[in-house]
């Protein structure tokens, strides 16, 4: 077929979660020449039953972005979810075809299915593609390339101090670390015995196109999970800023100290409140990071603060993606525990008496939003310790939380929390007992199960579960040096001991999940 004749006009596409003037696709625009296009639509609001905030939120920033593109004079055309258009494609076949316009730019998506979705665009669609790679990240592909290339072990801390050293972030004149140390994690583990009051959030005003949107969603996705009534996110990235200096002001300071306690009365605790702006392109990761340094500087808040701070965005953030583009498609297909049990209901009901569990269910499911240690130690170790499928249980993070998008959470369920990549990402599995969650926190002390007890009515479930995951895998965990002890410590137990706990887990699983085999 004859190549199509070009219009000047160009195209760009924005993404709902590359809502930035530093998108490099928008970056460069020329309002004499290109038009834009954001489109709400059916495909992306449906591939797992986003949680209502998710949507939300990103309809409302997108609605904004527009407005913001539209006063610096450029041309937008947005097509809004009642329009019923099904997918990506589909509006970027409509709005190229009205346009006559040929050449659509797009910065590159995070999400590995629509990258592969959009190679088949020029083919289906008769338009030259242009993808540009994300530079709002502060890896390219190619450095993370360049550092894994050749590893035995691909570890976090060793990618980190690399970036430090290339952001300039928390060094001493000779490039050493400030304080002496390039890791303050120790310090950043204390439990939760309220200690502090913890500042409430602040009530954010809602713009009449939030409002609009809010019950456009509550009618669009009435069987989503999420409470709108409490529908509490920036939308722009004015307001996204103005949450970030909260924390600086507010929370940071207990930031590091408490980011791992485990807390009955507030589900933010001193965290940022800040990944789904993040993510979405509200807020810029090396803008924070540099106002972080300076608050240390400036004495306002301690260096394990900062430090533990800094480390999340420059080092996790950047090392999960890093993770996902290298590892992609083989990644998503890891199960290296074979586990295939089905989520049990209360995942989307949040129903069960485990207080732990039920609080941070409870709270993703309503709010979007839980932090790490609840993703990971109480969510996360569960799934791990119960042999929930991988799968399921990757699409559940998905779904729940405001600011899942895969590049992000696959590494973090299936890799961090599951250990299903085999120790791509972690030197052992994150999994414990009751202990660690009593330690933490003080849910224990509302449960009706006890977190000393291992066997027998009101003992902790996740005590006995957690030695029937290192029973049913002790092959595999004692070749692990970091799990030496604890594998050993339990063949050490008589057999009759070990059998009892194990027959108690069985039951236990069988009552919170259904049997299992
Ligand atoms: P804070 O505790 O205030 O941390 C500051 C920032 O550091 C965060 O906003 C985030 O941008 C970054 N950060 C911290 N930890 C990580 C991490 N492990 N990976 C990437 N960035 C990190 N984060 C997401 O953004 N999207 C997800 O879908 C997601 N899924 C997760 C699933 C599991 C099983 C686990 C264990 C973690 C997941 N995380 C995810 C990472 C982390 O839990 C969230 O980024 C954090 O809880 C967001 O809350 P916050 O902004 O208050 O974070
Ligand atoms: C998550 C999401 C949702 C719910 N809706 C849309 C949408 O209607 N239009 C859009 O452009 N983006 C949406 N997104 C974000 C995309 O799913 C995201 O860009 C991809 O998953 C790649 O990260």
């Amino acid at each position: 077929m004859p190549t199509p004749p070009m219009s000047a006009t160009q195209l760009i596409l924005v993404l709902g979660d590359q809502l930035s003037f530093n998108n490099p696709a928008v970056a460069n625009a020329n309002p004499e020449t290109d038009r834009f296009l954001l489109a709400e639509v059916a495909e992306e609001a449906g591939y797992v039953p986003h949680n209502r905030h998710k949507i939300a939120l990103i309809f409302s920033a997108m609605r904004h972005f527009r407005d913001a593109l539209r006063a610096r004079g450029f041309c937008v055309h947005y097509i809004e979810f009642a329009e019923g258009v099904a997918s990506l494609q589909a509006a970027v076949a409509q709005v190229s075809a009205a346009l006559d316009c040929r050449v659509v730019r797009v910065c590159e998506p995070g999400e590995y299915r629509l990258r592969q979705a959009m190679a088949g665009w020029e083919a289906a669609l008769g338009i030259q593609l242009e993808m540009l790679e994300d530079t709002r990240f502060l890896a390219s592909h190619e450095d993370f390339r360049g550092w894994a290339k050749g590893r035995k072990q691909l570890r976090m801390e060793y990618f980190y101090r690399i970036m430090r050293r290339r952001y300039n972030l928390l060094l001493e004149a000779d490039a050493q670390p400030a304080g002496g140390r390039w890791n303050y994690d120790q310090e950043n583990r204390v439990g939760w015995r309220r200690q502090r009051e913890i500042p409430p959030r602040q009530a954010l005003q809602q713009s009449d196109t939030t409002r609009e949107v809010l019950r456009l969603v509550a009618e669009a996705f009435p069987n989503n999970p999420g409470e709108l009534a409490q529908f509490n996110y920036a939308c722009t990235a004015t307001a996204a800023k103005a949450e970030f200096d909260w924390f600086l002001e507010h929370a940071l300071g207990d930031f590091g100290r408490y980011q791992d306690a485990l807390v009955e009365e507030s589900p933010w605790v001193f965290h940022g409140k800040l990944s789904m702006y993040l993510n979405i392109g509200l807020l810029e990761p090396l803008e924070l990071c540099r106002e972080v340094e300076q608050a240390w500087r400036d004495e306002r808040c301690s260096l394990s603060a900062a430090e533990g701070f800094i480390r999340q965005i420059l080092g996790w953030r950047e090392y999960v993606r890093g993770i996902y583009w290298l590892k992609m498609p083989d990644y998503a297909e890891g199960n290296s525990f074979a586990a295939h049990t089905p989520l049990p209901a209360f995942f989307w009901t949040a129903q069960t008496d485990l207080r732990c569990l039920q609080r941070a269910l409870g709270q993703s499911l309503d709010l979007g939003y839980a932090h790490h240690i609840q993703r990971l130690m109480v969510v996360g170790n569960f799934a791990l310790l119960a042999g929930l499928d991988v799968k399921a249980a990757c699409d559940w993070y998905l779904a729940v939380y405001v600011d899942a998008f895969e590049w992000v959470e696959l590494p973090n369920t299936l890799g961090m929390a599951l250990h299903a990549d085999g120790g791509v990402m972690a030197s052992k599995p994150y999994a414990a007992s009751g202990k660690y969650i009593q330690r933490q926190g003080e849910h224990c002390k509302e449960c009706r199960y006890s977190p000393s007890r291992v066997t027998g009515e009101g003992a902790c479930p996740y005590n006995s579960l957690y030695w029937r995951f290192i029973d049913r895998h002790l092959e595999v965990l004692s070749a692990n040096p970091r799990m030496g002890l604890i594998t050993a410590n339990w063949r050490r137990r008589p057999a009759a001991e070990r059998g009892a706990i194990i027959a108690w887990a069985d039951q236990t699983l069988a009552d919170l999940v259904g049997p299992v085999g």
